[in-house]
């Protein structure tokens, strides 16, 4: 507490600095010499690009930490409910793009790097992304982050501070080879590292009882073990067009003090050393696997290590405020904890021990505080993505959980016993603890109990959910499992990663698009007008140049410029189809072999561009990398498909590439076996970037032909229903296959790829008694429905006029949608919109 003299000098200094950075375009200048100067301690006149890189980050850095600072402060002083946003993984992307766009800074930073004689996009280029997450879950993360900023709600993100992250991926001889992601060797100027906030967490040890004196009931004490530290590191997340800037809150794990002290004094100086070692390896690596590695001990403890420290710290704040009358019971209406996926659903059993064992709460109390504040967002129905851990590996981690997830089991078990009387069938499918050998524990089926709105993440998804994974706990707690169909940013997805497009945006509706998307609809009248088509063509045109750029920079390809571009962009999983792709493009490719010189000027050129990381354990989909290298190797040096087609493996899929990439499609695929795709996400961002989608009847794609119109979408296959049928009389299906597929397996088979020893494993999954994805039984409907998308290309003006209003339809896959349903129906929290005193804003 500073006495009155000290704040009012404080107060007078912060006036005397004229408030919030300035950002004129000098000012900007004169920011980006002093950080080479101070900051860097580099030559002043001696500047290079990356110098000049880690210069604008630091000027941008400064004007993030105004805002940031005093959002914090503004939300403690209002002390609304606030929302923190469990995710073991955030993809962030590159951030100082974002954060130029998102504080209105662009052309400012542009001039006035200019001037200095470098150019913005090539500074931006020069960040590395951070790569804290497999996937779209991890996508999604930071999609929510930048709509909670944007929409001005008191929203933290937690995760872990991996320093490994995702693996760089290359091919080597047309096969993936895994290369370390150490991200940090050049610092991270976003994050803020903070000494002063750490948390103990404790793994191991026994559990110890002792009697309450006040109340003579038992109460339990977890102790002993190895206590680790985690230390934060906060990284500022600036909402566009808003002072809001919200935080993403990371923990690094730190060897204890007080445990390197206890080793050294027994004279065990390499325990000592080892053990730290451990300590800190728990937050050393990302799980690069996006189903999940069963009963991995690091995991678990990461999972424990994350959830731990981040309960401690949002408790410490809770308690911080104090108001009259407020106790714990309360939490709820301040706190509410999302957590995403079951990966940190070891919060439900933490949080209890906390306020059972620390705050001395009876049971039931502890309970319902932990329900009401426990939200559980479900990503995946696929058995082999819910996590299981071993009751044993639970047990030796975390005694006391492994006995409150047991109580908790017991009562859930009775309440069950109580709706369905003696149905041990029942009981047997709900338990939390699987009864097998070893047993283990089911977190779905512990978030799903532990948390008051279980969600899944699109209408499709929710009702499998609903209907096929929980159909018992849907009918016990009716209304608990609701839809909350998923979004992306528009900010990154459009306005950063699309440029082009977003200036005819702008140019018609002005600036207000970007964070109301519903405007855009009012340009689907004009979809035919030639001014408005001339300039989309123009910029499709622009983007696909940019991303051929790149890839003859990068691949030494030079890609024909008047193809369809055609995209398949994600992680490699037999469920996503991959496959079918490669076989369609084989299709193709054995099309323009066997036509004549004639015939072949008549077939539509065409692009495939693939990408996208396969587990490193996952053979198969490393197969399936194997053969798309070997297909677009043939096919690419083939004179005959010279202007007719090129195939293209881009290595190392990421966020900075899926900007680049996105944008310059004409189509792209999303074609999972019905009902294995939970959502999607690229989907939204292609059809938002002026492309058509070719797909299942899966995830999104469901509700995106339904806003855009089913006849701009091309849909094929099985759907959801269909293929559980289909599966059931899998075993007796005829042997028979579609003869234009047959040649596909015979040319795979003949070695024109490569050996065909390397892809057996991959044909011997396809034979329709086996065939699990269902590739044989949609390939004659895929290969129709390219072909009407082939058809449709040809009418360049309808087209044109297709793309306009499929992209100008789309504002419902915003994540400001997203975010706002979320807000409503499970966290039930209003935004906190933050207006800095008028003499502190900025005037640029
Ligand atoms: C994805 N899941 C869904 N998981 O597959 C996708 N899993 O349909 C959906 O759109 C997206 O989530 C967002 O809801 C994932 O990305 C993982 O990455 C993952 C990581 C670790 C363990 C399990």
């Amino acid at each position: 507490a500073h006495d009155g003299a000290v704040r009012a000098r404080v107060d007078q200094l912060w006036k005397l600095s004229s408030s919030y950075l300035p950002s004129d375009v000098p000012s900007i200048q004169r920011s980006l010499v002093k950080h080479v100067e101070y900051t860097l301690a580099r030559r002043r006149y001696k500047f290079d690009r990356n110098s000049f890189y880690q210069a604008t980050a630091h000027s941008i850095r400064d004007r993030l930490i105004e805002r940031w600072t005093d959002t914090q402060q503004f939300y403690a002083s209002r002390d609304g409910k606030r929302m923190y946003y469990l995710s073991l993984e955030f993809l962030v992307g590159r951030s100082l793009g974002n954060a130029v766009s998102n504080l209105g800074l662009r052309g400012a930073y542009a001039d006035a790097l200019q001037q200095l004689g470098y150019d913005l996009e090539s500074i931006v280029a020069q960040e590395r992304e951070p790569a804290l997450g497999n996937g779209g879950l991890g996508r999604l993360a930071s999609c929510f982050m930048d709509t909670l900023a944007t929409l001005n709600y008191p929203a933290w993100g937690y995760g872990l501070r991996y320093k490994y992250g995702m693996f760089e991926q290359r091919i080597v001889d047309g096969k993936q080879v895994e290369f370390p992601d150490y991200w940090l060797t050049h610092g991270n100027p976003w994050e803020v590292e903070r000494l002063d906030v750490k948390y103990l967490v404790r793994l191991y040890g026994q559990v110890n009882n002792y009697v309450d004196e006040r109340s003579g009931e038992t109460r339990y004490r977890w102790e002993g073990g190895e206590v680790v530290v985690a230390v934060a590191y906060d990284t500022p997340i600036p909402g566009y067009g808003t002072y809001n800037t919200n935080n993403m809150r990371l923990w690094s794990s730190k060897p204890s003090h007080e445990f390197d002290l206890a080793c050294f004094n027994a004279g065990n100086y390499y325990g000592a050393v080892e053990a730290k070692e451990r300590c800190e390896s728990i937050t050393s690596v990302l799980y690069p696997s996006d189903d999940n590695d069963a009963g991995k001990a690091l995991r678990l403890k990461q999972q424990f290590f994350f959830v731990s420290a981040t309960l401690q710290d949002v408790l410490r704040r809770y308690k911080k405020r104090v108001a009259p009358g407020r106790t714990l019971k309360h939490l709820p209406e301040k706190v509410a904890i999302q957590l995403n996926d079951t990966h940190p659903s070891i919060s439900i059993p933490e949080l209890m021990r906390l306020l059972l064992d620390d705050e001395l709460l009876p049971w039931d109390d502890a309970w319902d505080i932990a329900r009401m504040t426990f939200g559980y967002t479900n990503h995946t129905i696929l058995p082999e993505a819910l996590e299981k851990w071993p009751v044993p590996m639970l047990t030796e981690l975390l005694p006391r959980h492994m006995q409150i997830i047991y109580e908790i089991n017991h009562r859930f078990l009775q309440e069950v016993d109580a709706m369905w009387p003696g149905d041990t069938q029942k009981l047997a499918a709900m338990s939390i603890i699987e009864e097998s050998t070893p047993k283990m524990v089911r977190m779905a089926h512990l978030a799903v109990v532990g948390s008051h709105v279980v969600n899944g993440v699109a209408e499709i998804h929710t009702a499998l959910v609903k209907t096929r994974l929980f159909p018992e706990f849907n009918e016990m707690y009716p209304g608990r499992i609701k839809n909350v169909t998923n979004g992306v940013t528009p900010r990154r997805w459009i306005l950063q990663a699309n440029p082009a497009m977003s200036s005819i945006f702008t140019s018609i509706l002005g600036p207000g698009w970007v964070n109301d998307l519903r405007r855009l609809e009012t340009l689907k009248p004009l979809a035919r007008e030639p001014s408005l088509q001339r300039q989309w063509t123009h910029a499709k045109r622009f983007n696909k140049e940019r991303l051929a750029a790149w890839i003859k920079a990068n691949m030494n390809v030079d890609l024909m410029p008047n193809a369809v571009y055609d995209m398949q962009v994600k992680r490699i999983h037999e469920y996503k189809r991959q496959m079918l792709n490669i076989l369609g493009i084989i299709h193709r490719y054995a099309t323009i072999a066997s036509a004549s010189a004639e015939q072949r000027k008549s077939i539509q050129p065409r692009v495939c561009i693939l990408a996208g990381k396969a587990a490193p354990g996952y053979e198969i989909a490393k197969k399936i990398i194997q053969l798309a290298c070997g297909v677009a190797k043939v096919i690419n040096n083939d004179v005959r498909c010279a202007g007719r087609l090129q195939v293209v493996f881009i290595p190392n899929f990421n966020v900075s590439l899926a900007e680049l990439i996105i944008p310059a499609s004409d189509v792209s695929q999303h074609i999972s076996t019905a009902g294995m795709e939970a959502s999607g996400t690229g989907n939204m961002k292609f059809v938002m970037n002026g492309g058509l989608i070719i797909g299942t009847l899966d995830g999104a794609n469901v509700e995106i032909a339904r806003a855009v119109g089913e006849d701009d979408v091309f849909v094929f296959g099985a759907t959801a229903d269909e293929v559980a049928a289909l599966r059931s009389s899998m075993h007796k299906r005829e042997p028979r296959i579609d003869e234009r597929l047959a040649r596909v397996f015979r040319m795979i088979r003949s070695g024109v790829f490569g050996s065909a020893d390397n892809y057996e494993r991959l044909l011997d999954g396809l034979t329709p008694s086996k065939d699990f994805y269902l590739l044989c039984h949609d390939f004659p409907s895929y290969l129709d429905a390219m072909d009407a998308a082939d058809a449709a290309y040809r009418d360049k003006d309808e087209w044109t006029a297709k793309c306009i209003k499929a992209a100008c339809s789309m504002w419902a896959f915003s994540s400001d949608r997203t975010i706002r349903e979320y807000a409503r129906d499970v966290w039930g929290m209003e935004p906190q919109p933050f207006n800095p005193p008028h003499h502190a804003r900025t005037r640029a």
